[in-house]
């Protein structure tokens, strides 16, 4: 590679920095660390304008300091970066427990102020700022979402390299700093997300720069990386692809030169690499992308030895260095001397306000990270165009009467979503975008690649905008990423195996949950999850395969973030689909196998029906709609619904005097009350479904729990009978599995009669045929190792 003498120019200038810069750097850092442990300790008295009393301690001391030194200092370094380049950055901390550095350097650039008013550049604001932190009614210790310039939190360690990569993705003008703690890359999603490099494509995504924090050790020991030879971590780094930069030490202020230079060759490489790429003289070949390792001691700067023993550098230093200030005098005197040692009168004037040679470090407007828009994604966010869904319609002439693979109609709707939004959508999948019969998007772009690839590979390239990675956590934190900087996408997996990620899934909702108290947090794409092979259509892969326990989760989650959808068809899937491509700020989940499957709707019954959220489907019972049926027959979920809509139909044929309705439910969360969820139908609508006290044998894709805990408070809840996935499963018949979990048709057949207001003549024998039945499949699937013709084929014959 070749640099020009511009360029090179630029290296120098930002890799030597004047000692008026480093001392306002240093200034700024200082100040940041004073805000840091004031945020920890004190409750009055911010600015030691008088000495330290027991009265100013907090009492109880939250945070964690060991981290929030490395932290600041990685953030003023690039401070200067932006000042020098005006190149838009985003800072993502992944020891979020750093809370307090993220908290203060906001506040010091004046962007807290900006977004929380009463928290004032002056004595005032930051006696406001310290008391909040940690408090009830205050703020998170976290860099969690009330913290401008977070998007994310970092509490639970390990996805900060996903969220990184992913917000890089069509984001070609961002760089996104990342600090990996050296605890937090012990982390099984961590170790995996080094690979982002190999997806990334310097002609139209940004750069990631991972700044690998060794201080050496976590809560309460050494961390691995930290003791190694640093031969074995450069080795391991070069290995996934990085050119390994390296930092270390303590002397000030010789570590502010070294990591300036460092973070000046780091940033020269990025921009020699895209500006290569996006001037054509590009080889093609995959980048050897920087990465600094960064090694200070743990709670730099802060009490060094404590009641005799040594703190700084080591695990002691990782939360609250000086414990029970309030009662330890000796405690309260290191306190005062720790923080008059940042000589906090040289940084705030007589009114607190952060002085000039500390502002100095501060960048422009939205080049402060804190304020950059890209971390307020919904700023920038623009609608996806969206084809017709009616133009992928399946036609339906009869319910029940015809099969298609509805998830196939959906990826070719993903393929025009693809082709119209080049730019902003893109489909995050491990490994089984065909399997998952997504496979139209090919038509229009690749997988993703930027490793070698050979003649056979196929749907590969490096600019390819399908996100293939054998990763559940690199996929669902990629598009976190992405969507949190206001991109669009999908998560589509083996529904098993969302339970990878599930604690991602769960994570994010409650960083939904919380940005939707902020008013100035903008509203961001959702979190699309499509959960298909599900655990009824695992026949063949068997029982690891089958497990819907995403759907308990989502629907656990306080608040009303979490959406589950079950289309039962194709036409319906297009319509959850479609509403959830336009829908901002949720977690919308979506369940349906990929299998051929039965058709039920026409596509305008589909989006009437998918609008409602759940309707009666009349033409599969024989309630006549003026009184109340014996029975109810509810269902939720593909396969589900058919075994339902074949019992309603075994009903009908054997025992017609009994009086069924046929309820299927769409969106899952119709069901609650609306006090519990805003799309809970009114109280009428449930009682027009589902009567009010007619018992309902309620057919359920998932654990029956769910529903149990979905109708609790409803007219008299204990009538719902609800069948569903009982962990009962094997590498066995699609049919089996339904046998299996007791969910057949023939399961519900009897239990509608068990339950049924009236038992017509002819009820017991159509029991004992149901047993017979059940009998009958046991033997036929052992003999003949697939399920009896007349299941297999078996279409609606409407009465
Ligand atoms: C997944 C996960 N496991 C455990 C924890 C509890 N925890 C909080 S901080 C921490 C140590 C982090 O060490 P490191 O990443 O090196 O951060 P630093 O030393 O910079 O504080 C642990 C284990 C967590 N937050 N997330």
């Amino acid at each position: 590679m070749t640099t020009s003498s511009g360029a090179q120019d630029l290296e120098d200038t930002l890799s030597t920095p004047t000692s008026d810069e480093v001392a306002v750097m240093d200034a700024w850092w200082r100040a940041n660390n004073y805000l840091t442990v004031g945020q920890i300790y004190l409750l009055d008295n911010p600015l030691l304008r008088e000495p330290l009393s027991s009265d100013h301690i907090k009492p109880r001391l939250l945070g964690h300091w060991g981290t929030s030194p490395g932290l600041a200092f990685v953030y003023v370094h690039a401070s200067r970066l932006i000042q020098r380049t005006s190149q838009q950055a985003i800072y993502l901390a992944g020891p979020g427990h750093g809370g307090p550095a993220l908290v203060a350097a906001g506040y010091l650039e004046g962007s807290y102020t900006e977004t929380y008013p009463q928290v004032t550049q002056d004595g005032v604001g930051m006696r406001r700022l310290f008391r909040q932190f940690s408090a009830p009614g205050g703020i998170p210790s976290h860099v969690s979402v009330p913290t401008p310039g977070s998007i994310h939190e970092g509490g639970e360690l390990g996805y900060v390299l996903v969220h990184a990569f992913g917000a890089v993705m069509d984001n070609p003008n961002l760089l996104a700093l990342a600090v990996v703690g050296d605890g937090e890359a012990e982390t099984g999603p961590l170790e995996g997300s080094w690979k982002g490099i190999s997806f990334l494509n310097p002609e139209r995504d940004g750069a990631v720069l991972p700044i690998l924090h060794l201080n050496g050790a976590k809560i309460a020991g050494p961390t691995v990386l930290a003791r190694k030879d640093p031969a074995e971590v450069r080795a391991l780094f070069e290995g996934h692809g990085y050119d390994v930069l390296e930092v270390e030490g303590e002397d000030l202020p010789g570590m502010h030169y070294r990591f300036a230079g460092a973070l000046a060759r780091a940033w020269t490489a990025i921009r020699r690499i895209q500006d290569e790429a996006r001037s054509g003289s590009w080889d093609g070949s995959r980048p050897r992308w920087p990465l600094i390792v960064l090694r200070t001691p743990k709670g730099w700067t802060g009490p060094d030895v404590v009641d005799g023993v040594q703190v700084a550098g080591t695990w002691r230093a990782h939360q609250v260095p000086l414990s029970g200030v309030k009662g330890d005098e000796a405690h309260l005197g290191l306190l005062e001397d720790w923080m008059r040692s940042y000589r906090p009168e040289e940084l705030f004037d007589e009114t607190g306000a952060p002085r000039e040679v500390v502002a100095r470090a501060n960048p422009e407007g939205v080049l402060r990270m804190s304020a950059t828009p890209h971390a307020n994604g919904g700023l920038l966010t623009r609608d996806l165009e969206l084809p017709d869904l009616r133009s992928y319609a399946v036609p339906v002439t009869a319910p029940g009467s015809s099969r298609a693979e509805s998830t196939r109609k959906l990826g070719e709707m993903m393929r025009d979503v693809y082709a119209a939004n080049d730019d902003r959508f893109r489909l995050f999948c491990p490994d089984e975008t065909n399997s998952n019969r997504l496979g139209a998007v090919f038509e229009v772009t690749d997988r993703a690649f930027a490793e070698r690839t050979t003649p056979d590979d196929v749907s590969l390239s490096r600019d390819g905008r399908v996100m293939e990675v054998l990763s559940e956590h690199n996929c669902h934190g990629w598009l976190e990423g992405y969507t949190l900087t206001g991109r669009h996408g999908w998560f589509a997996t083996y529904e098993a195996f969302a339970m990878v990620s599930a604690s991602q899934t769960i994570q994010h909702g409650k960083w939904l949950q919380e940005a939707a108290h902020l008013p100035w947090r903008a509203k961001i794409p959702s979190l699309n999850i499509l959960l298909t092979s599900t655990a009824w259509r695992n026949d063949h892969n068997g029982f690891s395969h089958q497990g819907p326990g995403l759907i308990q989760n989502v629907i656990t989650q306080r608040g009303n973030v979490g959406r589950v959808y079950f289309p039962p068809d194709a036409n319906c899937l297009l319509s959850v689909a479609d509403h959830c491509f336009r829908s901002r700020s949720y977690v919308n989940l979506v369940v349906i196998d990929k299998q051929p499957q039965l058709q039920w709707l026409s596509i305008d019954d589909a989006v009437e029906h998918c609008a409602r959220g759940a309707g009666v489907w009349t033409w599969a019972g024989t309630d006549d709609g003026e009184s109340d049926p014996d029975i109810v027959l509810a269902c939720a979920g593909d396969v589900v619904t058919m075994e339902t809509v074949a019992a309603a139909q075994i009903l009908r044929e054997r025992l017609p005097a009994l009086r069924t309705r046929v309820v299927n439910v769409v969106d899952l969360m119709a069901l609650p009350r609306p006090t519990d969820h805003p799309h809970g139908m009114e109280d009428t609508l449930f009682r027009e479904l589902f009567t009010d006290h007619v018992d309902v044998v309620f057919a359920f894709h998932g654990y029956p729990g769910a529903i149990h805990q979905l109708v609790h408070g409803r007219p008299d809840a204990d009538r719902f009978r609800v069948r569903g996935f009982i962990e009962e499963g094997t590498t066995t018949t699609p049919f089996d599995m339904v046998v299996l979990n007791r969910a057949s048709r023939f399961h519900l057949v009897i239990d509608a009669i068990n339950n049924a207001r009236r038992t017509p003549a002819g009820a017991a024998e159509l029991k004992t045929w149901c047993h017979q039945r059940l009998a009958e499949h046991e033997a036929y699937v052992v003999e003949h190792l697939e399920d009896m013709p007349d299941i297999r084929d078996w279409t609606l014959n409407e009465g």
